[in-house]
């Protein structure tokens, strides 16, 4: 007999078949001539009872010693149990041990740096396991929405020689008997890409030396990110909202049970899934901050805090576009009617999470461009690869990231992105 999973026998046309699963020990009782014994499995959890007048002595001599996580096979005729998690049951006639396990580190109430100290064990859990599948859904939807609209993937590199966001949060490598660095995006490459393939996107991981600690930042976190050639500002707005509302839609239906056991209220992802997304600039946004009594001034670049209490005021994911240019990266274009802001957008997730995307037009003039490399304080030998696009049939162009952690940590509405990566790395963190 074949082995099934544990959701294909949680339903009434099951009841009265034997069956055969395989699984860990999620949790164990042993409660006079019985033992019950949760199994679980990638697919869900199931109580199974060990009756000793049922079984062999040595069988139900083995399931009474089970510990947590121990990994067994069981064999047994599946019944309606409306007390059991799930409402089922698994009366077992066999049982065999794979694997006897005695105290598993993890038994409830442990504190957070216990379980990322024991992430490796700690990752079997359901929630996570949740999260994880969440996660590939998001992936496999955000997959899907770029095949079918025309954008070719490409694999750009991540050991880079040059800063794209800023070298405060740049990671430094030995490269040879050179210094480089991991990469922080792979925007400038994306650049590099279109001129051949005009719609490009990559999902890579990135790298940031973070310093603080916070909900929402991680020094490693996979990277969306899309440039196309001929596209405004205005055409990359739409496109990313697009592929956040086909996201959320594809999650909504393919992840039911996931949200439901997440206990994921869902009616503000329901909305989200319509576009368009409302836009204010930061001059707005600035002017709200103030009403609200936060002391913030035009030229601030906005913190967890201030995104926080922007995103009150929305119920679906929304736009902050024109920032201040000093506060925004070297490559983004300023506006033509307004130079002291530049043609930029964020798109700032709601229900408090905020900024999930980050994009622009970008600088196409190479003086300008080569300006903006040298006020940055870098050195412009090291971009001359990337100021030369600017030289040879330079072109309107824009692009986005999406950070794939803060998309599901809202999605799956986490308190914290370490649950949104299966090993996080922060500050202080590398272990497992
Ligand atoms: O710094 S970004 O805002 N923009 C870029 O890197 C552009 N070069 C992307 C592009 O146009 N191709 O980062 C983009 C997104 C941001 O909105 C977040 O969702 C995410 O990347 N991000 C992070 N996620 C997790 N942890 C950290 N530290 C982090 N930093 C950015």
């Amino acid at each position: 007999m074949e082995y099934t999973s544990i959701d294909s026998v949680l339903s009434d046309e099951m009841i009265g078949k034997k069956v055969r699963l395989r699984g860990w020990v999620y949790r164990h009782r042993v409660i006079g001539g019985k033992v019950f014994v949760v199994l679980r499995d990638s697919t869900g959890i199931i109580q199974c009872v060990v009756d000793s007048s049922k079984v062999p002595q040595q069988v139900f001599d083995d399931a009474s010693k089970l510990g947590l996580e121990s990994s067994i096979l069981v064999e047994g005729v599946v019944c309606r149990e409306p007390r059991a998690p799930g409402g089922y049951e698994l009366h077992v006639s066999d049982l065999s041990v794979v694997h006897f396990t005695r105290d598993f580190p993890i038994k409830g109430g442990e504190g957070v740096e216990y379980l990322l100290d024991n992430r490796h064990l700690w990752i079997r859990s359901r929630k996570l396991t949740t999260v994880m599948k969440i996660k590939h859904r998001v992936l496999e939807a955000a997959r899907e929405w770029l095949l079918d609209n025309g954008w070719w993937e490409v694999t750009p590199p991540i050991l880079t020689a040059s800063a794209c966001e800023g070298g405060a949060t740049l990671f430094e490598v030995k490269y040879f008997d050179k210094k480089a660095y991991l990469s922080q995006s792979a925007q400038l490459y994306l650049e590099v890409l279109i001129y051949g393939l005009e719609k490009v996107w990559s999902l890579t991981p990135s790298f940031r030396a973070e310093m603080s600690r916070t909900r929402r930042h991680l020094a490693e976190y996979w990277h969306l990110e899309l440039e196309a050639a001929w596209y405004s500002m205005e055409d990359m707005m739409k496109v990313s909202e697009e592929l956040v509302a086909y996201i959320v839609d594809r999650v909504l239906e393919r992840c039911r049970r996931e949200l439901e056991f997440l206990k994921r209220d869902t009616s503000i992802l329901e909305k989200s899934t319509k576009t368009p997304y409302p836009r204010i600039t930061y001059d707005e946004a600035v002017k709200r901050l103030k009403e609200k009594g936060l002391s913030v001034e035009w030229g601030d670049d906005f913190g967890a805090d201030e995104e926080r209490v922007l995103t009150m005021d929305f119920d679906k994911p929304f736009f902050i576009t024109h920032f201040p240019r000093h506060i925004k990266s070297f490559y983004m274009k300023p506006d033509p009617g307004r130079p002291d802001v530049v043609l930029g957008f964020d798109m700032l997730a709601p229900e408090g999470y905020g900024e999930i995307i980050g994009g622009s037009e970008r600088e196409v003039d190479y003086d300008k461009l080569y300006q903006r490399v040298v006020e940055e304080g870098y050195d412009p030998s090291d971009y001359k690869w990337y100021l030369d696009l600017r030289r040879y049939g330079s072109v309107p162009h824009s692009g986005f990231g999406l950070g794939i952690e803060r998309l599901v940590m809202w999605i799956a509405g986490l308190d914290h992105i370490r649950d949104a990566i299966p090993f996080p790395r922060f500050r202080g963190r590398i272990y497992p």
